[in-house]
């Protein structure tokens, strides 16, 4: 397994620096940027990968609309780069693209499922747009195997810090702990499909052992309100929500994505794929985990 880190991220590779442990594997961490072609061409050129995952991206939907043109270069113009780096340079590798549930923005449908029309509603949920026909038109016109994923909200652990979930989890730990006493939110009425990303990682590798490509919708088919996920968090460890979160407007979107809900069920029949974590698990283990890690950190 290969990776590609940016320069200003060599003090932030907490995340996946346990793939890379010892200096036989560090090796095989590239310094690139998808704002970049020629390091783009060089990596592909050396590794010849036979399978991409194109997971690079300026990824916090209200950053973006700070830095649009950054977030439509790294997210959009980012996926064309790659793409077009496997032609230029001749190799055939499956391309697995990540797109997102944030196309559907202003739901056309619910549940939303493959064919459900997009309504971007930020500059990140535009440029994935691009991101996505890009890799439908370089199946059509090159035959090259991509498949777009159009994965929902999926976390974890090592979610970033600046996402709800994470902040949610690492504002329970922090209070439950004494270290503070208020958590400051946005929208606490935004509805999300939030799975595991372990589980959905597992799809991702499925679409590219297909024989052929495709696209799948990957959800669990269960919608909650940023106010439930605080409010199980919070009961993880005795306390009441109510106590401790205050609405801060700083968070709000200029546009927001109100609710999403996904149909799975393409990837269920053609993949066999099941989502094996319940909303009230992923938040039991994201809780637990940083419960340890501040603690740790406490002492
Ligand atoms: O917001 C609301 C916020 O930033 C979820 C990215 O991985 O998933 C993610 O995008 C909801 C929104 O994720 C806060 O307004 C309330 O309605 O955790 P989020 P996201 O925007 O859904 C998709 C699938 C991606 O592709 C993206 O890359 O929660 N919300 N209060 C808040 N959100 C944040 N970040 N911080 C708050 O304080």
């Amino acid at each position: 397994m290969h990776g590609i880190v940016r320069r200003s991220s060599s003090l932030n590779r907490a995340r996946i620096d346990y793939l890379f442990p010892d200096t036989e594997t560090r090796h095989r961490l590239h310094y690139g940027d998808l704002t970049d072609a020629s390091s783009i061409n060089r990596i592909l050129r050396d590794v010849k990968p036979d399978e991409i995952y194109n997971l690079g991206a300026q990824s916090h939907v209200k950053v973006s609309f700070d830095v649009p043109e950054y977030t439509a270069e790294s997210v959009g113009i980012g996926t064309l780069r790659l793409l077009e780096a496997t032609r230029e340079t001749g190799i055939t590798p499956r391309f697995y693209q990540a797109g997102s549930s944030e196309m559907f923005g202003l739901v056309q449908e619910t549940p939303q499922k493959e064919t459900t029309p997009f309504y971007p509603r930020s500059p990140y949920a535009a440029a994935k747009v691009y991101a996505h026909w890009i890799s439908v038109n370089y199946r059509e016109a090159y035959g090259t195997f991509v498949c777009n994923g159009i994965l929902f909200n999926h976390e974890s652990p090592r979610r970033g810090e600046g996402f709800v979930t994470r902040k949610i989890t690492r504002g329970v730990a922090s209070i439950k702990l004494g270290l503070a006493k208020k958590l400051a939110l946005g929208n606490l009425d935004a509805k999300r499909d939030w799975g595991f990303a372990k589980d959905y990682v597992e799809a991702m590798w499925l679409m590219l052992q297909q024989p052929t490509p495709d696209d799948y919708v990957v959800a669990t088919g269960e919608t909650h309100t940023v106010r439930e996920f605080c409010e199980l968090a919070f009961a993880e460890v005795g306390l009441d929500w109510k106590d401790h979160v205050v609405v801060d407007p700083l968070y709000f979107r200029p546009t927001e994505v109100d609710v999403l809900l996904g149909d799975a069920t393409k990837a269920k029949t053609k993949l066999g794929w099941t989502p094996k974590t319940r909303f009230k698990d992923l938040v039991k283990l994201m809780v637990a985990a940083d419960l340890q890690t501040m603690a740790k950190e406490a002492r």
